[in-house]
């Protein structure tokens, strides 16, 4: 493997010799791999996941899009924000095909800072939400419709249920765990299309949005704490901004993380939600809309909802999209995020108040 990666590495304009590849990050869906270089550089090499994204040129473009948008307004930015670079081929090519037709490229490294899997304090949580809300106000001047919608029907709660009750039930429902997670979804099932319906009635507008924007995705710089860098942008696409900021707090709320072997110890944390509304509403409050602040609740409630629906609906296909450790891996992670919607269901009133009292 080692040898393959130095190959592709060697197809970009590296600039120095290679020193050292290593896996890097664990992400559910792409391959990465940090690339250290004999001058001190880094670099990030990526391999999308072709099964997801099937039409990867569309994903290259969007990122160079993307790209060249940001990088024309970072310095009227405050302090520091980054977006990593793309770095091209000699031929000046965006990224390289292997002879297995993946696509490869290779991305600039955020220095000095870090993700993290869980929130640590609220300061961290705070600086989750800001970032969510530059990334948001950054590309609120960029046409929705120059981005290729890359994942038709990502986060569009519907699908995800149709494509849920087409999955044809090979016994694998038999446990406690899975009758619960059918009987959860089946209680919640008009749940669904709140957002689309609110797009369909005209009250959310499509705006390029990140696409997943959880805890992971925010590069923390070591040195200040603050956000510097929100990465991981190949779900970048035309959306509702509420799939990002349910997303952001389904992820940054849960003090034990997505990937916590303990659902009972799974929480919605109300000071950390307190922090990244505040967060948020510092950089993006100028352009949502009331209607837009009525549906951030129901964002939060739904985005848990629908990704405990994928990860159950993929255990039940024998785990053909996310990446699983072990055979339970994907049903662990749907408990973990229904019980996450419990826990925001329960302090439905009190998120509720927050947004009012931020607004
Ligand atoms: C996947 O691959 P990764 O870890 O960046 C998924 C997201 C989920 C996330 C949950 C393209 O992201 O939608 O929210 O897992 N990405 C895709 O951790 O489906
Ligand atoms: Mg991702």
């Amino acid at each position: 493997m080692d040898e393959k990666l130095r190959g592709i590495a060697a197809r970009f304009g590296l600039g120095a010799e290679v020193a050292e590849i290593r896996p890097m990050g664990a992400g559910n869906v792409n391959d990465t791999f940090l690339v250290s270089l004999q001058d001190g550089g880094r670099r990030v090499l990526q391999r999308l996941n072709s099964r997801v994204f099937q039409r990867p040129e569309q994903v290259m473009a969007n990122l160079r899009v993307l790209y060249d948008h940001l990088a024309g307004q970072l310095g009227r930015e405050e302090g520091r924000w980054e977006v990593p670079a793309i770095h091209c081929s000699p031929e000046g090519g965006d990224y390289v095909l292997d002879s297995d037709e993946g696509c490869w490229r290779l991305l600039g490294f955020i220095e000095g800072a870090k993700a993290y899997d869980t929130v640590q304090d609220t300061a961290h949580a705070r600086e989750a939400g800001r970032a969510l809300g530059r990334f948001h106000r950054l590309v609120s001047s960029l046409a929705p419709a120059r981005l290729h919608d890359i994942l038709p029907g990502f986060h569009v709660t519907p699908a995800y249920l149709s494509a849920y009750d087409a999955v044809v039930d090979e016994g694998r429902s038999g446990s406690t765990d899975s009758r619960w997670c059918r009987r959860f979804i089946a209680e919640r099932r008009e749940l669904a299309p709140a957002l689309e319906e609110a797009r369909a009635r005209g009250e959310l507008q499509v705006r390029p949005i990140h696409g997943d924007p959880k805890v992971s995705n925010i590069m923390i710089s070591e040195e200040t704490g603050r956000a510097v860098a929100l990465i991981d942008l190949d779900t970048v696409k035309p959306g509702l901004i509420h799939y990002d900021i349910g997303d952001c707090l389904r992820s940054c709320c849960n003090p034990v993380g997505e990937e916590t072997g303990d659902p009972a110890a799974v929480r919605f944390d109300l000071d950390f939600c307190r922090a990244i509304l505040a967060g948020y509403l510092e950089e993006a409050g100028g352009f949502l809309t009331a209607a837009d602040r009525q549906h951030i609740f129901t964002a939060a409630r739904l985005i848990a909802f629908e990704l405990g629906l994928r990860f159950f609906a993929d255990w039940l296909v024998g785990d053909r999209y996310f990446k699983a450790r072990d055979r339970q891996h994907n049903l662990r992670r749907a408990v973990v995020q229904f019980r996450l919607t419990e826990e925001i269901e329960l302090r439905e009133e009190a998120i509720r108040a927050l947004v009012a009292e931020l607004s």
